[in-house]
């Protein structure tokens, strides 16, 4: 692997853990090389003991299943369970704010409060909530129930579908793929790819984008705004990112996971005098929180949290020898965390009953218990403090500032002026080509890449040629570290009307919208340039282009999947795992744009890959017969 293109502080601390014989996520990568060409390419299944079957993609061996499934049928069940236990996962997440909501509704005691009333009365409304002469909390109440409906509702459509654009609505209805609740679609899911149910490849995919569009405009979306209902909506905010973010000094928690219920009332109390006091009696200078993955992303959002590092950065921060505790919510935990805090000091607790690891501390979260859960996982670092082994510690200084906290409201607000938020302006920005179109990239970090290389490549090329990137996940945290997120970096990096663009209204070229979930922002930010005029009647008629340069969970192909079917060209590096399969390949690649007007392409090059979503954008400006670019750009011919 060429680390070269890392961030210093990580490329310091992976020599580090070498050198400790610490076994890191890279090693174990190259442990499994020459990893499956079956799995690859699709062409295994094991969804019945007459298997496990596969098909010999060179054509000399078997080219059915015992049962007689194709290539087709393997690798397009294989594509949908996949959005099936992605879209699972955000969605479990939603639920889990959603019984907070009702929490607090029904609780006086509760630890959580609604911190932005505006944004209740907004969802109330989407879901026709009569809110005069009603307390907040009475309207919460309604409003969790009626959210609790949209992951169970068996007929009908999901009512949180109805805020995307009206032509596209009508697509899905034109084409079956509308919603209905979330639990309904990821069932269905499952039960058609077991085994002899559906053979049809088209139909398969065809369900997988009814499943991922009920994680896009349900299960995610009302993770992203019930948590703004609770937590707060986020606003710009400066904070700082990398391994540089912990403390010698202090005692350091490290918050990790996806789900920011716990982690935030931890970061809350971490400032207090009292926890103050302990930590100075067991000689530190105060409690240091910082974030891994995505619990790093929400609280950064909303308080400022620091970033300690990205998904590949887990195993390196408590490699750094001053991680005192690392807590652990759900999803792209590595079970490896065990093995690793074994090497050093660091105290490692799961908190959700979703997700435990035999053999490590399990202290349960029940967010009517909040204060005194996290008081008593302060406590455990606090005292965990004495206990770093001098040798160990070497942690890197490098960090990065950047600027955070957009959000599909605060864009408008940005750009729309001191008195009227409105996206008038990067409407027009686009229109008249200052701005050549917009591009999320958002996803992963993949040891099966040169670390973070393709992130960096990719989002600097689009810079380069005119396009604004929003971002969230880890590629959010990988363009923080590499100092993308300030508004400087619009100088260095950007075209000429891309940099107008960001010193007029004094915003970075890449804007932080969030976390895995909060996806569904970008969702509505693309709805809103098509309510607001002048570029289309629909999400696929926008100059616009997605991208998840380092994929490697579910939860990005159920992204994928919702942007492609809500009508956006996705471009990915390494292909889904349908190779093996012509005609479903030809399919997400090349006809289902028809069909839905998105569609999927694979490029492991970052800046061909660029070029292409660069292409895409043109395209669409010149079927929208938009004013040539302010300042002309031209692309290779041909990459
Ligand atoms: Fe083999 Fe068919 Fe069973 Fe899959 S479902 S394991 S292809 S027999
Ligand atoms: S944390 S899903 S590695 S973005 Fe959301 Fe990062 Fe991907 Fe996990």
């Amino acid at each position: 692997m060429d680390i070269s293109f890392a961030d210093k502080a990580s490329q310091k601390m992976i020599l580090k853990a070498a050198d400790e014989n610490i076994e890191t996520v890279w090693d174990r990568y190259e442990a499994q090389q020459p990893q499956c060409g079956f799995g690859t390419t699709g062409l295994c299944c094991r969804h019945c003991t007459m298997g496990p079957c596969r098909i010999d993609p060179f054509g000399e061996g078997p080219s059915v299943g015992v049962c007689g499934a194709n290539a087709d049928t393997f690798a397009a069940r294989h594509v949908a369970r996949m959005v099936a236990g992605g879209s699972a996962a955000h969605s479990d997440h939603g639920l889990g704010v959603v019984e907070t909501l009702l929490a607090i509704a029904e609780d006086d005691n509760s630890a959580y409060e609604i911190k932005n009333v505006d944004k209740l009365y907004s969802m109330a409304k989407v879901y026709d909530i009569e809110i005069k002469n009603k307390e907040p909390k009475v309207i919460a109440k309604e409003l969790a129930n009626i959210a609790f409906e949209e992951f169970g509702r068996q007929r009908g459509e999901l009512i949180l579908a109805s805020l995307a654009p009206e032509a596209r609505q009508k697509l899905w209805r034109d084409k079956g793929i509308m919603p209905r609740g979330i639990y309904r679609e990821v069932v269905e899911t499952m039960h058609r790819t077991t085994m002899g149910v559906d053979a049809d490849y088209k139909n398969i995919i065809k369900h997988s984008m009814r499943t991922a569009l009920s994680d896009g405009w349900g299960g995610s979306m009302l993770a992203t705004e019930l948590q703004d209902i609770i937590f707060g909506v986020p606003t710009p905010l400066k904070s700082s990112a990398n391994l540089g973010v912990l403390k010698e000094d202090e005692v350091n928690i490290l918050v990790h996971g996806h789900e920011p219920t716990l982690s935030d009332i931890i970061a809350d109390l971490s400032t207090s005098d009292e926890i103050n006091k302990l930590a100075e009696a067991k000689g530190a200078k105060g409690v240091n929180v910082a974030g891994i993955c995505c619990t790093a992303n929400e609280i950064l959002m909303r308080r400022g949290v620091p970033l300690a590092g990205s998904f590949l950065q887990q195993e390196l921060a408590i490699v750094t020898g001053v991680a005192d505790l690392m807590i652990v919510d759900v999803q792209c935990i590595m079970p490896s965390l065990k093995k690793v805090t074994e090497g050093y000091h660091t105290e490692l607790i799961t908190t959700s009953h979703h997700a435990k690891m035999d053999g490590v501390k399990h202290v349960a979260f029940h967010p009517e218990e909040a204060v005194k859960t996290a008081k008593e996982i302060i406590t455990i670092a606090i005292d965990n403090y004495p206990n770093r082994n001098k040798e160990q510690i070497d942690k890197p200084d490098d960090q990065e500032r950047l600027v955070a906290g957009f959000t599909a409201d605060s864009i408008s607000k940005f750009l729309g002026g001191k008195y009227r938020s409105t996206y008038r302006p990067l409407n027009d920005a686009i229109i008249s080509g200052r701005i050549r179109g917009a591009a999320g990239v958002v996803g992963c970090s993949n040891p099966n890449s040169d670390y973070e290389k393709n992130h960096i490549l990719m989002v600097k090329e689009l810079l380069k040629n005119d396009v604004i990137v929003v971002t969230t996940g880890c590629n959010a945290i990988t363009c923080a570290k590499h100092g993308l997120l300030q508004p400087e970096a619009a100088f260095k990096y950007a075209g000429e009307g891309l940099q107008e663009i960001c010193r007029t209204v004094g915003i970075p070229p890449v804007l932080h919208l969030g976390s895995c979930v909060d996806n569904s922002r970008i969702l509505t930010v693309l709805t809103n340039v098509v309510n607001e005029g002048g570029l289309g009647n629909d999400i696929s008629d926008l100059p616009a282009a997605g991208a998840a340069p380092e994929w490697m969970s579910e939860k990005a192909v159920a992204i994928g999947m919702y942007f492609v079917a809500s009508g956006v060209y996705t471009l990915i590096d390494h292909p889904l795992p349908v190779m093996g399969s012509k005609k479903l390949h030809q399919y997400l690649t090349e006809d289902i744009e028809q069909d839905v007007g998105g569609k999927w392409a694979f490029q492991e090059d970052p800046v061909k890959g660029a070029h292409m979503m660069i292409r895409h954008i043109d395209k669409k400006r010149k079927a929208l017969k938009l004013k040539p670019l302010m300042y002309e750009q031209s692309l290779p011919v041909e990459d």
